[in-house]
């Protein structure tokens, strides 16, 4: 059994999906995309070392049929289209350290060496096959799963074929036994549960040996020593998590600059394609003699107005309509909305405009925006615009806030760890609300009327203060935009890249100017 490995350094290495050249762009990219900046945000602020991957798929026969159709080349296609998907990282504020595309030769030519040493290790092989394949999806399907959606591609909704090809085939049933112990032992490696189990449930019908190239089309990587077989499009694009850091060459600068970023510390994609990263890809790792990732997360999906997203329905919330939502509510409150009411877990999520605009007033206007500017408003009423002194004194309120703040803190970073974006957001937003609760149970704004109540004002403010600026530490990497407008506001400085020390209680100094802010506006959705 090849060794599991836990997260045990300070690096950090998080991928996306690599998104097919052929479709345009669309919520769920932006989604998967903007979920794994949120982690290596935090992982960054953190202090960790964090390289966080994403790019293009774009090889395949759906690419070479679409170029056919416009009179372009498939690389003509792949540019242009990839270059769309690289557009989203600027748009949407994303901070990925590399953004691969299939069709670099750097990748190319470590995916034919891959390939070629699988070929000298026997685990491929040239073979005959025969199986139900799903056109559309390039994929086959075993019998089994075939009768299940009754011979049809349960997304094109069009016949499953009966093909038969010589090729190459990857030995996947060498490795039933190994990947079963794997899950075994592991039983945080795929996640969710609910999808954990489902794949055990599949692995437990047999694994057949993998088909891993075409003979139909040309547009792909060749096999080595057999050009006329072009390699699987998804061994090719599974292979982007590994070719990137240089693992299958030894001598280039991404192998010097990254090699150690591998194993993964988590892989996230969507459901639909988590039997290629929870099965066939440990498969692969393992043939290679490579670690394995620490997690495979695989996400549900959002729908749109309570309805399934299609091509053929055309409610895809498309990159025109998210950038409606930005451009009227910001960046950051899609990048909120997005982590926290997001189709993280098992079950799918709703993306409305009621629901978007109702987050958005509620939790950053009514609670994050009006406490800042209602601690901020009071400050430079009450304390000449400075942070005031905590003499410890405090009447009411009752909250012990340095325990508080600190198991807050110590629970949003524990869930951003295990991936639970919503619940390290909701610990950085309960000590809001504790704050916008503290104000109105200790009324420093009737206190004040009372000189002799100063010092306990200036108490009641500085603790309100603080609070805020470790809640703020907390939620930078959802929305670091607003982040840094409070940071400017209140003079922070900033983020240290030590999280937890920055998040201790007492870092605000008496006599920082704070200004007042309004972070978030009101939107009228008349
Ligand atoms: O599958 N909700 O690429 P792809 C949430 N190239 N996320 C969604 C979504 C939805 N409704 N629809 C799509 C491919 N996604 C392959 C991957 S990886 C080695 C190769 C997201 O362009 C989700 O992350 O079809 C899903 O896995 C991905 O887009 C599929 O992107």
């Amino acid at each position: 059994m090849l060794p599991f490995a836990p997260v045990t350094t300070s690096k950090r290495y998080i991928t996306t999906p690599i998104y097919y050249v052929n479709d345009r762009p669309h919520i769920g990219h932006v989604y998967t995309t903007t979920i794994c900046d949120v982690w290596a945000r935090f992982q960054r602020l953190a202090g960790h070392d964090v390289f966080f991957l994403t790019g293009t798929d774009e090889h395949g026969q759906k690419v070479e049929q679409s170029a056919e159709a416009r009179g372009v080349t498939p690389q003509a296609l792949a540019d242009e289209n990839s270059a769309e998907f690289r557009r989203i990282m600027g748009m949407f504020n994303l901070t990925n350290d590399e953004f691969i595309r299939t069709t670099d030769p750097r990748h190319e030519q470590q995916v034919q060496s891959v390939v070629k040493r699988l070929m000298d290790s026997g685990d491929v092989y040239l073979g005959t096959f025969e199986g139900w394949y799903d056109a559309g999806q390039e994929e086959y399907y075993t019998e089994n799963k075939a009768r299940e959606v009754e011979y049809r591609s349960p997304i094109s909704g069009k016949p499953l074929e009966r093909a038969t090809e010589e090729n190459y085939y990857f030995k996947l049933s060498a490795y039933e036994d190994r990947l079963k112990s794997m899950f075994d032992q592991n039983p945080d490696l795929v996640r969710p549960d609910a999808r954990r189990n489902e794949v055990l449930g599949r692995l437990r019908e047999g694994l057949m040996d993998v088909p891993i190239s075409r003979t139909n089309f040309k547009w792909g990587i060749g096999v080595p020593d057999a050009p006329e077989h072009v390699i699987y499009v998804w061994i090719d694009a599974l292979l982007n998590y590994i070719t990137a850091l240089g693992l299958a060459d030894k001598d280039s600068d991404w192998y010097a600059e990254r090699q150690e970023y591998w194993p993964a510390s988590i892989q996230v994609l969507g459901k639909e394609i988590l039997w290629f990263h929870a099965v066939i890809w440990p498969a692969i790792l393992m043939a290679l003699e490579l670690p394995l990732p620490s997690c495979i997360y695989a996400h549900s999906f959002w729908i749109s107005e309570g309805q399934k997203m299609s091509k053929s329905l055309g409610n895809f919330i498309d990159l025109e309509q998210l950038q409606n939502y930005t451009d009227t509510y910001g960046s950051d409150a899609l990048r909120y909305f997005l982590s926290t009411q997001g189709p993280l877990g098992a079950t799918d999520s709703d993306f409305s405009k009621s629901q978007f605009h109702e987050t958005y007033t509620t939790d950053l206007v009514n609670t994050l925006g009006n406490c800042a500017s209602r601690t901020s408003a009071m400050i430079g009423k009450y304390c000449d615009g400075l942070c005031p002194t905590d003499t410890g004194e405090c009447a009411g309120g009752g909250v012990e806030w340095v325990e508080f703040t600190t198991s807050q803190v110590e629970t949003s970073m524990a869930a951003m760890d295990q991936f639970d974006l919503a619940g390290s957001i909701n610990a950085a937003m309960a000590i809001v609300r504790r704050v916008d609760a503290f104000i109105n149970d200790t009324e420093p704004f009737k206190l004040a009327k009372d000189p002799a109540a100063s010092a306990t004002v200036g108490n009641i403010l500085y603790r309100c203060a603080e609070a805020i600026r470790i809640a703020a530490c907390l939620l930078e990497a959802t929305m670091p935009q607003k982040i840094q407008e409070l940071r400017d506001a209140w003079h922070l400085g900033e983020a240290t890249g030590d999280l937890r020390t920055e998040c201790h209680w007492g870092r605000l100094e008496a006599g920082t100017a704070i200004d007042k802010v309004a972070l978030f506006p009101r939107v009228d959705v008349s």
